[in-house]
């Protein structure tokens, strides 16, 4: 069996398991794990502070273990293995697989070689593991012939048989993240996509209709990732813990393509375009996939991401590619601040209605009580609101995939006062989402989010409009009320 890529249960996927855009504002950094003694490596795994998978070294396959650098590089290799692998890493804990003789381990590790715990269950001729949440374990055991997916308590003793009861025959685990493991399991001659929380009697079908073959590769606790066969192909998936919930997340223009892990509000694997396979990420929808690829200096091909991770800070996805000018298969480790907020601050702005008494256009840069101060003033008709104020600025990103405009202020007087805000679509020429709140005497917030397709809210140049304004919608302690606007800012993502 190929060490390279997890098992599969049926023939139909053996495809995608043994074969080895449009540009964005977030910044990826891709690092070469690959130890320079190595005619191989692979990362597979990623946690906060480790990067995990496998280097051959020395003609032999060895678990391996990097923090952050090719010269971190370390060997898990257990004694009188003949090879060895690691699939994950969570906390100081890593899971994989080692071979002694003809048969596979499921194992963990602590950091070093020498701290090799083998899971292998009593029962099995054969197991593996393939995910860990520093705790518990999940992987598959054949037992009987027959693959069992399966979840450990950090010893072999503690293993648990997560093969559903009734509905299929054979199962396998790939990911487990809080209360999820998430997995396969055949049912009749086909891989459903499958969900456990905790039990055999727990599983869940998430086959998506109109699928021939699913898996599912990870869990965040809450969503899993993984594929589903559609017209032949496979396609990246995302679920919400139903078959129901199912997103198809293909990228336009690939032929198909491969989830492999959640974290959050991002996904990442794989996508296949004109015969080349890029590793990306995704966002939740096939429209926000982002080619990882293009971030890796030199030339490569073959490029796939396996795993990500974050320290709250920094998101690193793990990954590999075949590098063009070594022709050999090579960890990769791509990073990325995990916040690309750019925040903007207005750069003018223009009194549509109401008497502008004090401030200017820095007065609303800071929450620093230095007020742009607008007065009610002649109104056309009561229907409109007497203080409107038009707001601009600039964003450097040419896209975006959600704007968020603010508005803190007060009134001057008591009474019942509404204030809000709106951005405008350069596209359509109308403003839109519309955010309203209360005014009193006191500073308060308002938010507006952008909704749709939200590049219709940056115009040419990155041009960002908004504007506010504030009606009297009860009783109040003064007709001649006036509005203080402390801060305006635009929070682009
Ligand atoms: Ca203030
Ligand atoms: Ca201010």
């Amino acid at each position: 069996m190929s060490l390279k890529h997890k098992r599969c249960l049926t023939a139909i996927a053996v495809v995608i398991c043994v074969g080895t855009s449009p540009l964005s504002f977030a910044q990826w950094t891709a690092i070469q794990l690959h130890p320079s003694s190595s005619t191989a490596s692979e990362a597979l795994g990623v946690s906060a502070t480790q990067q995990v998978g496998y280097a051959n070294t020395s003609g032999t396959v060895q678990a391996s273990l990097w923090t952050g650098t090719a010269g971190s590089w370390l060997s898990l290799h257990p004694a009188g293995a003949t090879s060895s692998q690691a699939n994950d890493a969570s906390g100081s804990q890593q899971v994989g697989t080692a071979f002694f003789g003809a048969t596979s381990h499921a194992g963990l590790w602590n950091g070093s070689a020498g701290s090799w715990v083998d899971l292998h269950p009593a029962s099995a001729t054969f197991s593996e593991a393939w995910s860990t949440t520093g705790a518990q374990q999940v992987g598959l055991s054949i037992i009987a012939t027959k693959a069992h997916a399966c979840l450990w308590n950090g010893s072999a003793a503690s293993f648990v048989d997560l093969n559903p009861v009734s509905g299929a025959t054979e199962s396998a685990a790939y990911g487990v993240s809080g209360p999820q493991q998430v997995g396969e399991a055949l049912v009749g001659i086909r891989t459903h996509a499958s969900l456990w929380t905790g039990s055999a009697g727990s599983w869940v079908d998430l086959h998506p209709a109109g699928s021939t073959d699913s898996r599912a590769n990870s869990t965040s606790g809450t969503q899993q990732v993984g594929y589903a066969f559609i017209g032949g192909s496979p396609h990246a998936s995302l679920w919400s813990g139903t078959a129901a919930s199912w997103i198809d997340l293909n990228p336009a223009g690939a032929s198909n393509s491969v989830a492999n892990d959640v974290l959050g509000s991002f996904q990442v694997g794989y996508a296949v375009f004109t015969g080349q396979v890029r590793a990306g990420i995704w966002s939740g929808t096939s429209g926000s996939w982002i080619d990882l690829s293009s971030f890796v200096p030199g030339s490569w091909r073959q490029t796939i991401a396996q795993s990500i991770a974050t320290d709250g800070v920094t998101l690193y996805v793990a990954g590999s590619g075949i590098n063009n000018s070594t022709n050999r298969t090579e960890a990769l480790l791509w990073t990325r601040p995990l916040s690309t907020a750019e925040t903007v601050s207005p750069s003018s702005f223009a009194t549509i209605r109401g008497r502008l008494d004090s401030g200017d256009v820095t007065s609303l840069r800071t929450d620093d009580n230095n007020y742009l101060r607008h007065c009610k003033f002649i109104v056309p008709n009561q229907t409109v609101p007497p203080i409107e104020v038009q707001v601009n600025g600039t964003t450097t990103r040419s896209s975006t995939t959600g704007i968020t405009v603010s508005l803190t202020g007060a009134m001057s007087v008591n009474g019942v006062f509404t204030q809000m805000i709106e951005q405008w679509n350069w596209v359509t020429g109308v403003y839109e989402d519309t955010a309203t709140a209360g005014a009193t005497t006191v500073e308060t917030t308002v938010s507006s989010q952008s909704t749709g397709v939200h590049n219709m809210k940056i115009g040419v140049g990155g041009a960002l409009r908004a504007r506010y304004f504030v009606r009297q919608t009860g009783p109040s302690a003064s007709p001649l009320y006036c509005y203080n606007a402390d801060l305006v800012k635009w929070v682009v993502n």
